[in-house]
């Protein structure tokens, strides 16, 4: 029997993960663990990056991206959803009552209703009075020119665990970039780069800039290098340099993972300073400062 793990991105992940960790340790599903992680965090309307509370595109409309996956032949994602809240779950569908891997936009929204998701309104009236003053700096300012601080700020739940059969699984879900131009995709529901699960090898996920990690590969690329017999914070590591170098990174520009293998080895690391992780191995879970590369 495997002990238990659960570790998610974020301080926001504090509660999610102790709200899933009883089922996890009375024999649940690592599956059902990364699940009720993302979606504890998409019912949270303070978490203004992922799920009800999400910040909305340039036109003011909130599109969730969510992926869950267990092995590189079953993985489901949706993306540019903007009538469902618990698009992780929806991935889920995807993976379990569809032969495809990834639904988008309309298509995507549609399946949410034929396997009876319910829809939601997404934009609450604190996110839409901040993208109100957002458009209100944009229209004052020009575009070019508005704070990047606020443009560049976003954060993704992502969760991996391992159940007591040793199974991993991953997920993932996040409203993307604020303010992002409509039709934007991040890596978040692409799997290999925002989310990577083998079975045997191990697992990442990412958290940070998107076209970075879309760039890189770069959760299939720290697997990878799991499986040629790094250690995980090794690979990690290998990884996010990778996807520095392949770049031309701005100052607020962040590639954080979190990794994880079936012998319950796990690590977190980012490039820049800031990240914060959750682990769950016990019932009280720990928030953890993970180590940066880069001291600034
Ligand atoms: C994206 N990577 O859509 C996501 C956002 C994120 O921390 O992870 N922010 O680019």
């Amino acid at each position: 029997m495997t002990e238990a793990l659960i570790l998610s991105t974020w301080s926001f992940a504090l509660e999610a993960n102790r709200s899933a960790w009883p089922a996890l340790t009375a024999g649940g599903a690592s599956l059902d663990a990364v699940e009720a992680v993302c979606r504890h965090v998409e019912e949270d309307t303070e978490v203004d990056s992922v799920g009800l509370g999400g910040l909305p595109d340039a036109t003011g409309s909130v599109t969730l991206d969510a992926c869950v996956m267990l092995s590189p032949a079953r993985s489901g994602s949706v993306c540019a959803v903007s009538t469902h809240l618990h698009v992780t779950s929806l991935a889920r569908a995807v993976m379990e009552r569809s032969p495809h891997k990834l639904l988008a936009g309309p298509g995507a929204e549609r399946f949410a209703a034929e396997h009876g998701f319910e829809a939601r309104e997404l934009l609450t009236d604190e996110a839409r009075a901040t993208y109100e003053s957002w458009l209100a700096d944009a229209d004052s300012v020009g575009p070019q020119n508005i704070d990047p601080s606020l443009e560049e700020h976003h954060d993704t739940v992502g969760s991996l665990a391992l159940d007591a059969s040793g199974v991993l699984a991953g997920a993932c879900s996040t409203s993307g970039m604020r303010f992002k131009t409509p039709g934007r995709v991040g890596d978040s529901p692409i799997t290999g780069h925002g989310l990577w699960v083998h079975p045997e090898h191990g697992a990442c996920v990412a958290t940070g800039s998107g076209e970075l990690m879309m760039g890189s590969n770069t959760a299939f690329l720290a697997v990878e290098e799991m499986r040629r017999g790094a250690e995980v914070a090794e690979a990690l590591k290998r990884a996010i340099e990778r996807t520095a170098e392949e770049h031309e990174l701005g100052p607020e520009d962040q590639v954080a993972l979190l990794g994880m293998r079936p012998d319950g080895s796990w690590a977190a690391m980012s490039l820049r300073p800031g990240f914060r992780a959750v682990l769950s191995s016990g019932e009280e879970p720990a928030l953890i400062e993970p180590e940066s590369i880069w001291s600034t």
